[in-house]
Order: C-alpha cells, then sequence, then structure tokens
C-alpha cells in the first residue's frame, strides 16, 4: 500500500495517536517543560524543547529520496563484544555467533504485558522505511534508509498503562538514555532492524537500533538491550546524560 506517502502530516499525527489510544494521549502530552528543567545545568533544555513542541507539535521530519543517501560513518561503541570487558559483553559475543537468535529486546516497566522480543517477533509487525538525516553531536550529518518497527507498535503490543510518561533504553555496551512518550510514540521513532536495505550492520548497532530522528545522534541508541516504561522521568543515574553532562532533549 502506497496511502503512506498521501497521509499528510497531520493524518499521520492522528493515525499515530490513534493507535495508541486518544484519551491516553491527551494525559500525556500537556508538558511545554522539559523534566529536566529544575536542574540548572540543563537550563538549555527548556529552550529547545519548550520551543520545538509548542511550534512543531508532532510533526515529521523531512524524508529524503534514495539518491541522496550519503555514506555513514561508525562512531562510538562499534562492536560491544569488543568494547565491554563484562557480562555484557560476553553475553554479546555470544548472540553474535548465533547470529542474533538469542537476542531479546525485554519491553518492561508500566506495561499490562511485559515481553521480550525476538528479532523474527519484531519483523512480524508491519514495518517502516524512511530515509532521513542523522546529526551527531561532533558536527557531522549523514543520510541512511532506516527500515524496523515503530516504537509506537511494540508499546500497544505490550499496553502502556495510562500512567506512563517515558521509555528509558539501554545497551549492550551500558548505555542507558530516556524519552517522553511524545517522541516514542512520534511516527517515525522506530526499532530498526535494517539500513540501506541490509540487516542493521554490527558498527551501527546491530541487530536493532533506535531512531529518535528529532533529536541529536547520541538519542538514536545502538545495540538495544531493554526497554522500561516508567511514570517518572529516569535518566538513568550514574550513567545517565544529567550525570555525564549531555543534554537530555536534544531537538533538531
Ligand atoms: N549503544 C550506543 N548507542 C549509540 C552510540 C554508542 O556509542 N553506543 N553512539 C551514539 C552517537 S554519539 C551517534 S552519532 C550514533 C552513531 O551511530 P552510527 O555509529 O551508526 O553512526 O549512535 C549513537 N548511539
Ligand atoms: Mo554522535
Amino acid at each position: 500500500m502506497k496511502k503512506e506517502r498521501l497521509i499528510t502530516r497531520r493524518g499521520a499525527i492522528v493515525a499515530g495517536v490513534a493507535a495508541v489510544g486518544g484519551f491516553v494521549v491527551a494525559r500525556r502530552f500537556p508538558k511545554i517543560l522539559p523534566p529536566t528543567c529544575g536542574n540548572v545545568l540543563r537550563a538549555g533544555d527548556s529552550f529547545t524543547y519548550g520551543a520545538q513542541r509548542a511550534l512543531l507539535g508532532q510533526s515529521l521530519v523531512r524524508e529524503y529520496a534514495a539518491s541522496d543517501v550519503t555514506s555513514f560513518p561508525a562512531t562510538g561503541t562499534t562492536d560491544p563484544g569488543v568494547k565491554m570487558k563484562s557480562e555484557l559483553g560476553e553475553a554479546y559475543r555470544r548472540m553474535q555467533a548465533g547470529a542474533f537468535a538469542e537476542w531479546r529486546l525485554s519491553v518492561e516497566g508500566s506495561v499490562a504485558r511485559p515481553r521480550a522480543f525476538s528479532l523474527a517477533e519484531l519483523k512480524q509487525f508491519s514495518p517502516r522505511t524512511q530515509i532521513t538525516r542523522h546529526t551527531c553531536e561532533e558536527g557531522w550529518t549523514a543520510i541512511a534508509q532506516w527500515t524496523g518497527v515503530p516504537l509506537s507498535a511494540v508499546l500497544d503490543a505490550v499496553g502502556i498503562l495510562p500512567t506512563a510518561r517515558f521509555v528509558v533504553y539501554s545497551a549492550y555496551d551500558d548505555w542507558i538514555d530516556s524519552i517522553d512518550l511524545l517522541d516514542a510514540l512520534h511516527p517515525q521513532t522506530i526499532l530498526a532492524y535494517g539500513m540501506n536495505g541490509r540487516d542493521l550492520p554490527l558498527a551501527h548497532g546491530a541487530p536493532v537500533r533506535l531512531r529518535v530522528e528529532r533529536q541529536m545522534g547520541y538519542k538514536s541508541m545502538k545495540y538495544l538491550r531493554r526497554l522500561v516504561v516508567t511514570d517518572r522521568f529516569e535518566d538513568g543515574g550514574e550513567k545517565g546524560n544529567i550525570q555525564t553532562g549531555w543534554a537530555w532533549y536534544t531537538g533538531i
């Protein structure tokens, strides 16, 4: 079906929102201030978060044509099995050796039906493919095509509770981060298992990475391991952005 192409921004928003239940969404999106706004170190977040949500609402980022795809550097962790001298690294190495058949994405927290999804199970959802521009805080951008399952569909499948507000996600290299439900339910926020028409390469986050298209590249976590739906803002403690000195909200 080519229908998706014809829908307006507003239509996409309504469709995305309807998938989860409008009554819940109305209660969840009243925020203009980011949850980090009480923290003086994070005062900059308040401006971009407030401005973007007020001006852009749930708008889609630009999607490009296949001819716009560029080369794409791999940064940060490029193999948790090599980088991590820990149980996580060991677990990742084992899964990689088995072509990720044993990999599971645990989805838990404020959900009615916590569940661990295999890669094959994620591939059973209707896929979304999008060609978008990635912006790294180090100053480079690159365009790639990503294929995956909308995070909203997975959250719908586990049944997020009416109290849910954030999704905290962590990876096999021990990264942790979070987004609010506005970004989590955004139609272009996907759990990507494909890049440029092939399986997601190891260096780019195999088997599954997040794409959070309306924020800077570091929110698009590679090597996903676990999603926890929370009722309150959670930054991941010591490993979270506030402690590590990164902005929690970095809209582009
Ligand atoms: N787990 C994990 N996710 C990560 C990173 C990382 O080091 N570990 N680096 C982040 C940063 S800063 C960027 S710019 C992108 C890089 O993705 P790429 O390696 O596919 O270019 O992934 C982001 N997600
Ligand atoms: Mo980055």
